[in-house]
């Protein structure tokens, strides 16, 4: 069977999405395409010979459609994942899931309602394969237990539009996802702390910002978000454990040695950084959606990791106090 699939945002995330179903991945194709935009829409769809809609409601109700990827801003969202688990079709929605609590609840109830796990979060870290190897080395038990994760995310730069609340819901959302699923534990509380800024930054953002977390168990977790570091895009992790520690490869394939040092290639964006992780991630959810089957984070990681992201928020507007994180008590249907 060949997967049957309609892309919601056809921006820079959406079209490489599309590239890779094209051209790497096995099983299925981009059969429409829909943006506010009628026009991008046209221009990804038109090469494809697929169809191409003004509103994701129009591509959800498409009866060609059998499952759909959205890759539009977080904050729009809930409306569409709503809509597809609703017509009972899968979906993979880029993170974040949703950006206010209240969204993220009505997620957890329309797919609760649909009597089945429908909805993927795209936090495709998870299905990088240095993370991956991470979380069995702490799961083997060999070193003991986690006490601390030092992580570091640093983007090359952002666009003036870009704000300090997306330093927080769009980039450190990742290592707050990550931590969860490497340590397997919850976030119970936040800060965020503000060093000196840089001067490589518009003037309205607060960069760099350390966000600060503790997990039920009382792991400590730093991660430094950066987002004007110019030379390149850089993700470091290193989780220590009682009796050893473990860290994240860097992202080359090949070092250079020459008169000016010894050194490796670094990636320019998280498209060709996480090139294999997404991947990954879209071929094992195709593979899933063939079978009727779920794969990768649920919509309560989604949820929980804008409970996190809620309370960092909280602390940012409060002069960096600690905030407590407050889930929901998990539905069993989640379990
Ligand atoms: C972007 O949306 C991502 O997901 C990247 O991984 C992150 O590094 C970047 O800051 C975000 O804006």
């Amino acid at each position: 069977m060949t997967v049957k699939i309609g892309l919601i945002g056809a921006g820079g995330m959406g079209r490489a999405h599309v590239e890779r179903i094209e051209q790497e991945l096995a099983g299925a194709r981009v059969v429409a395409v829909a943006d506010l935009n009628l026009d991008g829409a046209r221009a990804v769809a038109e090469p494809l010979g697929a169809k191409a809609y003004g509103s994701g409601a129009e591509l959800i109700a498409d009866p060609e459609v059998d499952a759909v990827i959205i890759a539009t801003f977080g904050k729009v969202h809930a409306p569409d994942v709503i809509a597809a688990v609703q017509a009972g079709k899968y979906v993979l929605c880029e993170k974040p899931l949703a950006t206010t609590i209240e969204d993220s609840i009505a997620i957890l109830e329309a797919e609760q309602a649909a009597g089945r796990k429908l909805i993927t979060v795209g936090f495709m870290r998870r299905f990088d394969q240095g993370y991956q190897e991470m979380r069995k080395a702490l799961v083997s038990g060999d070193h003991g237990y986690a006490t601390l994760v030092h992580c570091r995310h640093r983007n090359p730069s952002v666009p003036e539009n870009y704000t300090t609340r997306n330093m927080i819901d769009d980039t450190a959302i990742h290592e707050i996802d990550v931590c969860r699923y490497l340590l397997g534990e919850e976030i119970v509380k936040v800060r965020i702390d503000t060093p000196r800024s840089t001067s490589h930054r518009f003037e309205h953002l607060a960069d760099p910002l350390v966000l600060v977390a503790r997990t039920e168990s009382g792991v400590l977790i730093d991660d430094e978000v950066n987002v004007n570091i110019g030379f390149g895009y850089s993700i470091e992790c290193e989780l220590v454990m009682e009796q050893g520690t473990i860290r994240l490869g860097d992202q080359n394939k090949t070092v250079v040695r020459d008169g000016a040092g010894n050194r490796n290639a670094i990636c320019g964006s998280h498209i060709d950084r996480f090139h294999d992780a997404f991947n990954q991630e879209f071929q094992q959810w195709i593979r899933a959606v063939e079978r009727g089957e779920h794969t990768g984070s649920t919509a309560w990681d989604g949820y929980a990791a804008t409970a996190v992201v809620e309370a960092a928020l909280e602390s940012l507007d409060n002069d960096g106090r600690e905030v407590d994180v407050t889930l929901i008590e998990k539905p069993a249907f989640y379990n």
